[in-house]
C-alpha cells in the first residue's frame, strides 16, 4: 500500500475549497491516515522545496505556502502517489486540464506567482521524505 503526503495550500484554504478537495479524495476511495491544518513554517518549507530553493521565484513560494493556514496530511490507496499527482493536474494552473482540481479550481499565476491549490510527492522517494519531514518516523 503506497502513500503520499498532500496539501491543502493557503490558496484553497482561504477560498473554502477544503471540502471539495477532500470530497474528491474520498470519493476516488483513497484513505487519510493524517491530517491537520496548520501555518507552515519555514525552516521545513526549505527542505521540504530543497530543489527549488536557488531559483528567483523561490520567496514568492515561500511566502504563498505561508500566508495562512494549510491542510497537510497523508493519503495511503493502491498507486496513490501518481493518482493523486494525476488528480492535481499540470503545476501551472493555466496548462492544467479541466477535471483537474488544479484545472477546475486554481486561477492562472499573476503578480502572486503560481497559487495551485493542493500539493502531492513526486515519487516514493520524494513521499517517504516528505511524509518524515512533516509527520516524523
Ligand atoms: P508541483 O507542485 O506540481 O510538484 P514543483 O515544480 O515541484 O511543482 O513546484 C513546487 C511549487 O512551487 C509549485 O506547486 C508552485 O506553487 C511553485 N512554483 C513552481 N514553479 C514556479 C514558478 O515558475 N513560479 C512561481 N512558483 C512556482
Ligand atoms: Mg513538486
Amino acid at each position: 500500500m503506497q502513500k503520499t503526503l498532500f496539501i491543502i495550500k493557503p490558496d484553497a484554504v482561504k477560498r473554502h475549497l477544503v471540502g471539495q478537495v477532500i470530497d474528491r479524495i474520498e470519493r476516488r476511495g483513497f484513505t487519510i491516515e493524517r491530517m491537520e491544518m496548520l501555518t507552515l513554517d519555514l525552516e521545513r518549507l526549505k527542505k521540504h522545496y530543497a530543489q527549488l530553493v536557488d531559483k528567483p521565484f523561490f520567496s514568492s513560494i515561500t511566502n504563498y505556502m505561508m500566508s495562512g493556514p494549510a491542510i497537510i496530511g497523508i493519503l495511503s490507496g493502491p498507486g496513490v502517489i501518481k493518482s493523486w499527482r494525476d488528480m492535481m493536474g499540470a503545476t501551472n494552473p493555466g496548462e492544467a486540464a479541466p477535471g483537474t482540481i488544479r484545472g477546475d479550481f486554481a486561477t492562472a499565476p499573476d503578480e502572486h506567482g503560481i497559487q495551485n491549490i493542493v500539493h502531492g510527492s513526486d515519487s516514493e522517494e520524494s513521499a517517504a521524505r516528505e511524509i518524515e519531514l512533516w509527520f516524523g518516523k
